[in-house]
């Protein structure tokens, strides 16, 4: 690190210090993520559209962990560039349960659209002077799916972790996009947040941040919920009709992941510029659900 980025470190850490809470809070965060093993402090998930529209906000939040000796392991996505570039090409969307359907044709486009956006989240997070490695194949050991409804779409069965280990003895970020192979070498697209749980299923991380638009999930007046208790809130909580399909969806898969986790570990959804202060102050902002 230089001089440079030391000061401004130091002067970032103040000022979110003096906005976000104590000092005293703050420092217990600290202390409580810096005993754990490298590989179970947390997974976060950037969704596509996260990188598209946020990826200032994305890129100084994670820098600040590693400035303050956290490595997060990052998996991404890229739904909404899927979408421009398939577009672009000709080829007209078409999903089944949410997963879409991929050609031959759709995956070399996939592929190139993973790359590229791998890449420049890498490319802004090495601009900030933060160490990032980029992952985009030899994580995802997978099958497919069902080939007949959904083509080229892959599984997870199994999770290599010696690039994402390697990264981190070397001190860097993995940034993993959620591409898979089957054993004969063939590369599959995998839905991001199915890969994410994988990951954490194995890593059984501290934290698992899901980072998106909206901050959080958002209640019947759209105002983001503080936190949710599945243990004593969770039939409540589904009971309730203003509950969509997309955030029933999501409230059942963070339940199901939970369940399969220590109970010391607990799921954010929260936006990039909110990450150092949902992880760092009681208070938090975005979403925590714990069982
Ligand atoms: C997803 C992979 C990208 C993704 C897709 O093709 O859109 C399948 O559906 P987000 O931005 O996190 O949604 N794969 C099989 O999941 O990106």
């Amino acid at each position: 690190m230089n001089d440079t980025h030391d000061l401004q470190t130091r002067q970032t850490i103040v000022r979110l210090l003096s906005s976000m809470a104590s000092a005293k809070e703050i420092s217990q965060y600290l202390k409580r993520f810096s005993q754990l093993d490298a590989k179970r402090f947390a997974v976060v998930k950037v969704g596509g559209a996260v990188l598209r529209d946020d990826l200032e906000a994305l890129t100084s939040s994670l820098a600040f962990l590693q400035d303050v000796g956290l490595t997060p392991i990052v998996i991404h996505g890229a739904g909404p560039q899927l979408d421009t570039e398939l577009s672009a090409a000709g080829i007209e969307k078409k999903t089944v349960n949410g997963l879409r359907v991929t050609s031959p044709e759709a995956l070399a486009i996939v592929r190139r659209v993973f790359q590229t956006q791998n890449l420049k989240l890498v490319e802004a997070l090495q601009a900030f002077d933060a160490r990032a490695t980029s992952i985009v194949s030899g994580v995802f050991e997978s099958e497919y799916l069902d080939q007949n409804t959904y083509g080229l779409v892959g599984e997870v069965k199994r999770v290599n972790l010696a690039p994402i280990e390697a990264s981190l003895k070397a001190g860097s970020i993995p940034v993993i996009a959620s591409l898979g192979e089957t054993a004969s070498g063939q590369i599959l697209n995998v839905n991001a947040d199915f890969a994410a749980n994988e990951l954490v299923q194995v890593l059984q991380p501290y934290k698992i941040v899901f980072l998106t638009g909206t901050g959080g999930l958002l209640d019947d007046a759209g105002k983001v919920i503080d936190s949710i208790n599945l243990s004593t809130e969770y039939e409540h909580l589904m009971a309730q009709s203003w509950i969509n399909g997309g955030m029933r969806v999501k409230i059942e898969q963070i339940k199901d992941l939970l369940d399969k986790l220590p109970l010391t570990s607990s799921v954010s959804i929260t936006k990039p510029s909110e990450l150092a202060k949902e992880l760092f102050t009681h208070k938090g902002s975005g979403t925590l659900v714990r069982r």
